[in-house]
């Protein structure tokens, strides 16, 4: 690549402007970011199923009618970061197949299992919070598109948290049955969602790189932490227990010190092992099979509109 072009986006990047589609940028650059963009998008389309399958069931009208408009807003951010991902040249169906083929990665957190009704507050509260975590910094990636994505998904966001802090506040408040079902959520999340951010900073081989490129703003490790602090005083509010004997306050620090995390299941459900791995993309795939006499009619309106506009 020509060292000129190369020295003037490196340039730009230390000068926090952001790169914009058009733009010329490095052809590394713009892989990452087709990788962590499109594997963001399959995030939020995968994390539909978990909360999906609360909709039925959800205790009364009002947290139905919440939750399919929280599903729903996942579905658009989906979209939107699709989109923001085919500005970088890759085809919305290129990306679809890697899911379906398992060569794209979706986070780890959507292949646990949602048994109780408790799972659908901890998912808003601890997943929805640790995705905001990672997303505000986001809003000041180094490529525009993304940016501006993580703008609206973050205000959306944090609703969602919200919602789900406050069918957690509900149950707490409850009967000892409610109570406990509030525990036993938090303590199957809180590990699941320590991990979402992804493995320790010395065993994650992209963030030196899209750290320097400005793509991620913070480590994986600098999030992780910023969560905890954030969230143990959210637990102490509820009167729920963190699952974490070794949790404490580190008064020189100005943080929580936190028990060790168990990395070998997080790689394994990296590899497509999780608990609920195959009936995900299994999911997945029906869908988009299902689908597709929506996108076959959505062409042929296509063809006759242009033919329309050429006549
Ligand atoms: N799960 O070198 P690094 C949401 C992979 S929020 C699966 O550290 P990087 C909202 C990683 O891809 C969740 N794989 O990688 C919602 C890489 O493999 P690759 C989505 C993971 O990219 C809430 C390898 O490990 N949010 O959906 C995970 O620098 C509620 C090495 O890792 C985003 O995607 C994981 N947890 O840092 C929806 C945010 N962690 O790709 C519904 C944007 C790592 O080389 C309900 N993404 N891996 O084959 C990011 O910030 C980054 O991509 C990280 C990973 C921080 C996730």
């Amino acid at each position: 690549e020509p060292a000129d072009l190369v020295a003037a986006f490196e340039a730009r990047v230390a000068a926090d402007e952001f790169i914009e589609p058009k733009d010329w940028m490095p052809e590394a650059y713009r892989r990452t970011l087709i990788r962590q963009i499109s594997q963001h998008a399959h995030s939020e389309i995968v994390g539909m199923l978990p909360e999906g399958n609360w909709i039925t069931r959800a205790p009364s009208l009002r947290r139905k009618a919440i939750l399919l408009a929280k599903v729903q807003d996942e579905g658009g951010h989906g979209l939107y970061l699709y989109s923001a991902a085919e500005t970088l040249g890759a085809s919305r169906a290129e990306m679809i197949d890697a899911l379906h083929a398992g060569k794209a990665k979706y986070s780890t957190i959507f292949n646990y299992p949602t048994p109780t009704w408790a799972d659908i507050g901890a998912i808003g509260w601890l997943v929805d919070g640790a995705a905001i975590m990672n997303q505000v910094p986001l809003q000041r990636t180094s490529y525009g598109p993304y940016a501006r994505a993580m703008v609206r998904v973050c205000k959306e966001e944090s609703f969602h948290q919200r919602q789900g802090y406050e069918i957690m506040m509900t149950l707490a408040a409850g009967t000892p049955a409610q109570r406990r079902m509030a525990q036993d959520a938090l303590d199957r999340w809180w590990w699941p969602a320590l991990m979402m951010f992804g493995p320790p900073d010395d065993q994650s081989p992209n963030s030196e790189q899209s750290m320097r490129w400005r793509i991620k703003r913070d480590t994986n490790d600098e999030l992780r932490q910023k969560f905890v602090d954030a969230t143990v005083p959210q637990a102490e509010l509820l009167g729920l227990t963190i699952p974490d004997p070794d949790l404490r306050w580190n008064e020189a620090r100005g943080g929580y010190d936190f028990g060790a995390i168990e990395w070998e299941e997080f790689f394994a459900v990296v590899r497509g092992e999780g608990p609920c791995a195959r009936e995900r993309i299994e999911a997945r795939r029906k869908a988009w099979e299902d689908g597709a006499w929506v996108r076959e009619a959505a062409d042929a309106y296509e063809v006759k509109r242009r033919q329309r506009l050429a006549a």
